[in-house]
Order: C-alpha cells, then sequence, then structure tokens
C-alpha cells in the first residue's frame, strides 16, 4: 500500500464493509463496541488500504509499519479492517467475543495483527513511542500508527509519553486521537474537560491537525500533510461520530456498550445499508 494518491471511492467501498463486519460480529454475539466500531471505520481504510505498509502473509515482516491500538475495546473495529484487508478469515469474525476465541471484546497480542495487548488504557502511545525509538536504533524506515481514545487523554502516562515522542523528535510516530465526545460515564467534556486539545498537543511539541475523522479525503490529506513535517512527532485529532452509519446509534445516548434486541440488528443493517 502507501500509493500518493488514494482512490477515495474504494476507501469509501472499504470503510462500508468494515462497518458490515463490525455489525456482523456484534449481531452473532448480541452486543459489544459498536459505536467505536462503526466511528472509526473510516481511518482504518485509509491505513489499512492506503496508507500502510504491510503483509497480510507475513505478519511479523520486520519492515513492517506498525498500527498499535491503544484501545483495547475498539478492536471490533480492528478485526473488521484485518479480515477485511485478509489478515484473519471473514467467518472467525463470528468468534468475536466467544470463549476461547482470538478475537476478544478487548483485543490481545496473540490476535494476529496486533502490536499490542489493550485493556488498561493509556499505554499504547508509551508502546508507540519504544516502538518508533527501537525502530529508528535499528535504522529501518518503518513507520509507528497509534489509535487513541480522547478518554485515554485522562491518563497521565499518555502525556509522558507524548512529551518523550517530541523530545525524540519522532517524526515517524503518528498518533489519532479518535474524539467522539465520549467516555464511559458520559460526555469527556462533563466527566472531564480536554480542550483545548489542538493547542495541547502544540504545546507538547507535536505537529498538530484536527480533521473530520469520518471523512476519508480529510484523513488522507492530513496524513500526507504530516508527512512532510520534519523533527516532530504528529498528532491527527480526529472528531467522529460514534455508530456513524447507522442511525439508531449514532442518536443514542448510551454509547460506549451496545446491546439490542435480536430484531433490532435487522433495522441496524438496513441503516447501514441505506447510508453513506
Ligand atoms: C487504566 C484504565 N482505567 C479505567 C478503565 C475502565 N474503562 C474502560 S473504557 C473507559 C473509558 C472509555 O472512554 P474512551 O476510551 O474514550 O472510549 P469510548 O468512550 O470511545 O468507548 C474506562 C474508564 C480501563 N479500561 N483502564
Amino acid at each position: 500500500m502507501n500509493g500518493n494518491n488514494p482512490d477515495i471511492a474504494c476507501l469509501k467501498a472499504r470503510a462500508k464493509n468494515i462497518r458490515r463486519h463490525v455489525l456482523r460480529m456484534a449481531e452473532r454475539v448480541g452486543q459489544g463496541y459498536v459505536g467505536q466500531g462503526l466511528g472509526i471505520a473510516d481511518l482504518l481504510a485509509a491505513l489499512y488500504f492506503h496508507e500502510l505498509r504491510y503483509d497480510a502473509k507475513r505478519l511479523d515482516w520486520p519492515e513492517r509499519d506498525r498500527f498499535v491500538l491503544s484501545i483495547g475495546h475498539y478492536s471490533i473495529g480492528l478485526y473488521a479492517a484485518l479480515a477485511e484487508a485478509g489478515v484473519i478469515p471473514i467467518e472467525e469474525l463470528d468468534t468475536y467475543g466467544a470463549d476461547g476465541s482470538r478475537l476478544e471484546m478487548s483485543g490481545s497480542e496473540f490476535t494476529p495483527g496486533f502490536e499490542m495487548t489493550g485493556g488498561s488504557l493509556g499505554h499504547g502511545l508509551g508502546q508507540a513511542v519504544g516502538m518508533a525509538l527501537g525502530l529508528r536504533l535499528d535504522a529501518r524506515d518503518a513507520r509507528v500508527f497509534c489509535l487513541l481514545s480522547d478518554g485515554e487523554l485522562h491518563e497521565g502516562a499518555t502525556w509522558e509519553a507524548a512529551m518523550a515522542g517530541a523530545h525524540y523528535r519522532l517524526d515517524h510516530l503518528f498518533a489519532f486521537i479518535d474524539c467522539n465526545n465520549q467516555v464511559a460515564d458520559g460526555p469527556t467534556a462533563q466527566v472531564m474537560n480536554i480542550e483545548p486539545l489542538q493547542l495541547k498537543w502544540q504545546a507538547f511539541g507535536w505537529d498538530t491537525q484536527r480533521i473530520n475523522g469520518n471523512r476519508i479525503e480529510d484523513i488522507t490529506d492530513a496524513i500526507a500533510r504530516a508527512k512532510t513535517a520534519r523533527n516532530q512527532p504528529h498528532a491527527i485529532i480526529l472528531d467522529t461520530l460514534m455508530g456513524k452509519g447507522v442511525t439508531m446509534f449514532e442518536n443514542r445516548e448510551k454509547q460506549h456498550f451496545i446491546r439490542v434486541e435480536a430484531r433490532e440488528w435487522e433495522l441496524a443493517r438496513k441503516q447501514l445499508e441505506a447510508s453513506l
């Protein structure tokens, strides 16, 4: 991957497939972190089908770009992207959240394509900084892309990692912050305000942009622009909508963990097909 001219129509189709896979997983088990998976599908499509250098048949290829999913419970989205990319079989998605499955509700590094075990929030950026430093010491060109949530900005360890990333001038490190304005206990601004975000990341020494995280063309543009900035790590703040593409989830008040009646999944599927 990593072409210079993204085929936006193709990436949109991939994002829709990722959303279809998310619904398939959640419908099977009746519940899941659906809003997060749907909200982040556009970023995952842009990364896995345009930007990331990886080999689906050789996941330990040392020159691969690393995608570090800091937020373990967002793994439903990553499973969907990895299935779409041919890394895990699509049928395996039906085991999401089942006992003994490789696809746990909070992702682990034993799942193919996962670089770290998530679950305990706030540790992904530190690991990404370590990976980026290690790659530089090994004189490899690989980049590190880390996805973190707005809730993880409530964790002090995230800011320690941000400081270190700037200190070491890790310009092959890209952090995406999913600002869906929700944490488990309610709206982020009410639980603990994190704004003004762009100014904070700038003050920590990062090259910073803020974009609509549900517009694929904005995502590919932002990554292309970030790659031109040298000697600084890159923060791309994504304003996203939880449940994007399925109206009944977009408009839900309680978004963190979704459990709906069996018959409602059919409606969700219809709404997704009618959207975008
Ligand atoms: C260190 C740590 N503290 C608390 C939790 C419990 N917890 C699970 S999800 C969550 C907040 C979720 O907010 P965010 O990460 O923004 O995700 P979203 O709202 O998009 O699901 C919390 C506090 C945790 N997993 N790890």
